[in-house]
């Protein structure tokens, strides 16, 4: 079965964050501004720190691509780093609570955290959303659109419709220095985060993503790794900082009766050759998977985000390293609060695992190719029990 797959490489401080990314079908257009857009889209967002005013990610492209199109060769993409010094970078020994410094340092058999610290940062996220913008560069060939945003910060809840449409909830996110589509619950959260960087203390929150446009049948029930709610959890979690991941009701299910859970099934005979093939449902509990394939509703997925661990004013509780004795954790320039970049990095990875499922059920050598295939499953379902 063809897929898609990709690594990615490099510390937050050395020269530059790179990619591999293989399985693309020739002939897809790939549109930098789209990428660069997204990009700077997580180097924003209120609460972000100083490390983002020095850095302007944009990405280059080293192989697999001969005039802006991919040619069916791996893919390699760099994101070079201003702030590259990791020679000169000074030594870590106080870890801090909440971050890889600790474990990091006993696993590789150092008192020094910095080696594990540059690879664990958030920095190479910026690697997973221009993997993920390539990914929505072939999604929009197949008219599936992937919506981020942020629906928490610390106790500032947002109330987003679970039908407001993609281009409204885009136009709010849009106007939202906190990319959340409420606009009372996000000047909460810019207060929220505001009192945070006073107090020296960071905050974490909860972020949704949205797929439309998916065809039934993404994913597969055949084995536990091929389920798609299976690969977009684990895509998540993998995410730094992420805690917990819910599709649809998530953890409300268990406190429902079945009746309440389960979406029930109708059929519009005008929508038969759309991607849910006429199947809808007046609700969407199960945030459009069931059974790890896509029903032809919204894939909807949320992630909670831990506050950050580097704090300011009041460094937690640690031990040096070196002498063992009890000491305060030590400071690395940080954020107070990096959810609206998690909204962006969240989608993106999402974005690329629902390309990855397409790549798998449609895929093929070309763009054509796989086109040909999407419009023949679709006329084929269409066609069922007629
Ligand atoms: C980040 C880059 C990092 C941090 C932050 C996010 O850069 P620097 O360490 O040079 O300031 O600002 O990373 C973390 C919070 C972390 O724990 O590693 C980025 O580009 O997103």
């Amino acid at each position: 079965m063809a897929t898609l797959s990709y690594r990615t490489a490099g510390e937050s401080h050395g020269p530059a964050l790179v990619s591999i990314i293989e399985g693309l079908p020739a002939g897809l257009p790939l549109d930098v501004d789209l990428i660069n857009g997204e990009l700077k889209r997580r180097q924003g967002g209120y609460g972000r720190g100083g490390r983002q005013k020095i850095e302007t990610d944009t990405v280059t492209f080293l192989t697999g691509v001969r005039r802006g199109m991919t040619i069916g060769s791996p893919l390699t993409i760099e994101i070079k780093n201003r702030d590259s010094r990791l020679d000169d970078t000074p030594a870590l020994v106080k870890p801090r609570p909440g971050h890889a410094d600790l474990a990091g340092a006993a696993k590789w058999l150092s008192t020094d955290c910095r080696e594990t610290l540059e690879r664990a940062s958030a920095r190479e996220t910026a690697n997973r959303v221009a993997v993920g913008a390539i990914a929505k560069c072939l999604l929009r060939k197949f008219e599936i659109q992937v919506v981020g945003f942020v629906t928490r910060i610390e106790m500032a809840a947002a109330n987003v419709s679970p039908t407001a449409k993609p281009d409204d909830l885009r136009n709010g996110i849009l106007k939202s220095e906190v990319y959340c589509p409420d606009e009372a619950a996000s000047q909460q959260m810019i207060d929220a985060i505001h009192a945070a960087k006073v107090q020296g203390d960071t905050l974490g929150g909860i972020v949704e993503t949205r797929v439309y446009g998916c065809p039934i049948g993404l994913g597969s029930c055949a084995h536990w790794d091929m389920k798609l709610d299976s690969r977009i959890a684990a895509e998540v979690m993998g995410i730094q900082a992420i805690k917990g991941v819910e599709i649809g009701l998530g953890f409300q299910v268990a406190m429902l009766p079945g009746s309440k859970v389960h979406d029930p099934i109708e059929f519009n005979r005008e929508l038969r050759h759309s991607p849910n093939l006429g199947f809808t449902r007046p609700t969407n509990n199960a945030g459009g998977l069931e059974g790890g394939m896509t029903n032809g509703q919204p894939v909807v997925v949320r992630a909670a985000m831990k506050p950050i661990s580097t704090l300011l004013k009041q460094p937690m509780p640690s031990v040096d390293l070196i002498t063992k004795h009890a000491d305060k954790a030590d400071y690395e320039r940080s954020d107070v609060c990096a959810v609206p970049a998690a909204a962006v990095v969240v989608e993106n990875v999402i974005a690329f695992e629902i390309a990855r499922s397409m790549v798998e059920k449609f895929g093929g050598d070309s763009m054509t190719e796989m086109q040909n295939n999407y419009r023949n499953y679709l006329a084929a379902a269409a066609a069922l029990g007629q």
